[in-house]
């Protein structure tokens, strides 16, 4: 790739667009429109300055249509302003930035119609995500998939203090492991933070750490202008001056401009021959412009950086910026949430040549004439190709999936016995799944399955222990046809590799079902990854197994207690707690076809449970083994499954107490059930397989019916109907109580949620879940108080 002297002159145009429309949209959604109410919000008018020389040059030059960006949060409207410039983006999205369906402070795939390719906002994920994406494409491509498409670099652009999140070195060694590709980093070296300014050295540090991960590393430290005024006799000195400028004070000196520049140069190096005539023939203009002319705001240096990269191999890219380059607050330490008052905008505006009234024309003040722009502008080559959101067609997915159910089982063994017989299969279905897990492959019971599938690697790689014929329960060989992604223990990057192997669909055009395990507890590990994960509308399963105190013996903070209440309220992602292995059955198949569903439509109340538009699933399960009930799936059975919640034994006309379970208590609850059933009327006993989905469907259902659909009815609705007003509910489970504790507002009944509040015993089942409440003993007692009656004879001292 070559660029012309035009070509670099219609960049150096576009880079005073892409500045001038990125700090309009902003003042305009602060100054102009001001919709905050008074609420504070950051003014990002600096971080957008600071990368906007190097978003021209990726974006006008650099990217090609199969090409993925994770844009820093904050540098949201220059990505903003460059769509709008392809004609990507409506001005009425612009003129709304931040506003009720406006452009997004934060690119964002989900609710921005710019064609976002990864939401970020939260710090460091955005990266990470671009990594993921790339082991995501080597996947998919080594599987014999999407070979007629060419390949993508998968490109973050990031400030350096992103670089403070762990998450992303954490990535970055699994990269490493993985043989990381075609993934680019380019990092915003401004030197600044929210609050503060960078220690000093720390690119080196980085550029260390890069390379030891296998990355290529280059330093785009200094422009065109300094490199001329470096060959100039005493330039060597004014380079050693600039190389040992403290950070702080070099922000200083750009934010108070070209005077302060000369009076410190020459206090410092002035008088060193040479170089005093070398800072005396430039005016002050002239100096604050040589001393502001960094590599990231050097569009040819940057353009021919980006060119030069020949390789597929990893590059780090540290770019030398100023923080609101170009801006009255640039390097000021304070200029992060900084907003340009309306007379600074003034000042700014008239140095734009913008006429009042024609901020947002595209090419106003600008000397180059429209039509060359225009022509400039389509033939951009990321722009060639519209839409780059690919679509892949859906894996038929049979209503019943093969198991052998033992009379005794968990739903942990159930899972690794479904993957078990799946994994016998070459059906699309059993080809296009994909499980990864953070070191925790055998002891989630994904054992069997890798054992069929094989691990993922693009270059193979044997099964020691198999050629020496050491006798082991797993064959542990790599191959680029294997379909298990053996990953480190660090949770973030299972979720983040989950988001990665979810959006293939529409990133790769091939349609993946990934499933990842893990421990219920790690999950608050990687949260923050998950949720962006769901935010990006990524699809996958996630399997969470052991859970809850019932994992015993092992005591601590393995015991999960929040996950329950995690799993109701993160958005795009539906909860299951199945008890047995049967509905498991029934979850699973339907969380294979709910991943998969059109995430298109919007979501409305009619369609609250997302089941036309799908998401992803959380499947929570216990190691606990259960009797298994012997019985016929049912429709019925099976949607009330899916629903939420079904009666293991329907109560009576004159039922007194119904007690709710979920998961692994079954047993107890159902014990609890029968030894009252002496002593209360009509004992109900319900299963709850989902939590969430009951909540959802009955929430909805509020709405609708507030909104004037008076016939609406929620699952939760139904189920309770004919429950007598007196009827008390005690429900229970291996979690937060809170996560039940809901059900008696749905038809008016009291209630006494049991659950798990403290952690950190260690004991046997049967200690455990009389030590904490949960027990068949704990819900008689439970019983005997809501509902009373005669003694409970069964109730035991406590
Ligand atoms: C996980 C997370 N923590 C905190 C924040 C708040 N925050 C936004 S930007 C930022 C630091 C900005 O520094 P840098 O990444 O160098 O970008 P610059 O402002 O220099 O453009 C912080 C702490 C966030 N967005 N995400
Ligand atoms: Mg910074």
């Amino acid at each position: 790739m070559m660029f012309s002297q035009q070509d670099l002159a219609m960049l150096t145009a576009l880079e005073r667009k892409v500045l001038w429309l990125a700090t309009w949209t902003i003042h305009h959604a602060n100054h102009v429109r001001d919709n905050t109410d008074g609420v504070k919000v950051g003014g990002h008018q600096a971080s957008c300055a600071s990368l906007a020389t190097i978003m021209t040059a990726l974006y006008f030059h650099t990217l090609r249509p199969q090409d993925r960006v994770a844009v820093k949060p904050h540098a949201a409207p220059n990505f903003h302003a460059i769509q709008y410039l392809l004609g990507r983006q409506p001005r009425e999205k612009l003129e709304n930035f931040r506003g009720y369906k406006g452009a997004q402070s934060y690119p964002s795939r989900t609710k921005d119609t710019d064609d976002v390719d990864f939401s970020t906002g939260s710090v460091g994920l955005g990266v990470a995500q671009t990594l993921f994406s790339s082991l995501a494409q080597d996947y998919v491509r080594a599987h014999g998939w999407g070979l007629e498409r060419p390949e993508g670099r998968m490109i973050a652009l990031l400030g350096d203090a992103e670089l403070d999140e762990g998450n992303i070195f954490e990535a970055m060694l699994e990269g490493w492991k993985q043989g990381l590709r075609n993934c680019w980093w380019i990092v915003d070296y401004n030197r600044q933070s929210l609050d503060a300014v960078v220690r000093e050295g720390l690119w080196e540090r980085y550029q260390n750490l890069f390379r030891n991960f296998g990355w290529d590393v280059l330093v785009l430290k200094y422009g065109s202008l300094q490199e001329a005024a470096f060959a100039e006799p005493g330039g060597e000195v004014l380079r050693r001056w600039i190389d040992n400028c403290p950070n702080q004070l070099y922000s200083a000196l750009v934010f108070q401009g070209g005077a302060a520049w000369r009076k410190r140069l020459n206090e410092e190096i002035g008088d060193q021959g040479p170089v005093t005539a070398l800072i005396a023939r430039r005016s002050d203009d002239e100096l604050a412009q040589l001393m502001n002319n960094l590599g990231g705001h050097d569009l040819g240096s940057i353009m021919a950086a980006f060119d030069a990269i020949d390789h597929d191999r990893p590059v780090c890219f540290i770019a030398y910026t100023i923080k609101g380059y170009g801006l009255p607050f640039a390097g000021h330490k304070d200029n992060h949430a900084g907003l340009m008052t309306p007379a600074q905008l003034e000042t700014f505006r008239k140095a734009m040549n913008i006429r009042p009234g024609q901020e947002w024309e595209h090419f106003e003040g600008l000397e180059t004439p429209p039509a060359e722009l225009q022509a400039f502008l389509d033939g951009v080559p990321f722009a060639s190709a519209s839409p780059r959101t690919l679509q892949a067609s859906r894996i038929e997915i049979p209503e019943k999936l093969p198991i052998a159910i033992q009379p005794e089982m968990s739903t942990q063994l159930g899972f690794g016995a479904l993957l078990n017989e799946l994994g016998r299969e070459t059906t699309p279905l059993a080809t296009r799944i994909v499980t990864a897990s953070p070191d925790v492959t055998v002891s989630t019971s994904l054992g069997p399955w890798v054992n069929r599938r094989g691990l993922f690697a693009r270059e193979a790689l044997a099964d020691t222990f198999k050629s020496e014929r050491i006798p082991s329960t797993f064959n542990w060989e790599f191959s680029p046809k294997g379909q298990h992604i053996e990953l480190g223990i660090a949770e973030m990057n299972l979720f983040c590799a989950l988001s990665a192997l979810g959006l293939s669909h529409v990133i790769n055009g091939e349609r993946l079902l990934p499933i990842g395990t893990l421990y219920d507890p790690f999950i608050a590990r990687g949260l923050d990854a998950l949720n962006y994960a769901c935010y990006q509308d990524a699809r996958f399963i996630l399997v969470s197994t052991p859970s809850g105190i019932t994992l015993a013996p092992e005591g601590g903070a393995h015991q999960s207690i929040a996950e329950p209440l995690i799993g109701m309220a993160q958005d795009g992602l539906a909860a299951f707690e199945p008890a047995f292995v049967d509905e498991l059955a029934v979850i699973v198949a339907f969380a294979l076809d709910y991943i998969q569903r059109d995430g298109g439509g919007e979501t409305s109340e009619r369609n609250w449970l997302r089941d036309e538009t799908g998401g992803s699933v959380y499947l929570r399960l216990s190691t606990r083994p259960i009797e298994q009930i012997k019985r016929e799936m049912t429709p019925a059975l099976r949607q009330a499954i899916v629903d939420g919640a079904y009666w293991l034994r329907e109560p009576g006309p004159n039922c007194q107490v119904v007690v709710a379970y979920t998961g692994a208590v079954a047993p107890d609850a159902i014990q609890s059930v029968g030894l009252m059933a002496e002593d209360r009327r009509d004992v109900g006993l319900l299963a709850i397989t989902s939590a969430d989905r009951l909540n959802a469907g009955w929430t909805a259902a509020c709405r609708a019916r507030e909104r004037g659909l008076v016939h609406a009815r929620s699952h939760a609705e139904r189920l309770f109907a004919g429950l007598p007003r007196h009827c008390g509910i005690v429900t229970v489970l291996d979690g937060h109580p809170a996560t039940l504790a809901w059900l008696g507002a749905v038809g008016g009944h009291r209630v006494r949620p049991l659950g798990v509040e403290h952690f950190g015993q260690t004991g046997t089942v049967a200690d455990l879940y009389r030590h904490y409440g949960i027990d068949a003993n704990a819900i008689i007692a439970a019983a005997q108080v809501i509902a009373p009656g005669r003694p409970i004879r069964y109730l035991g001292a406590a």
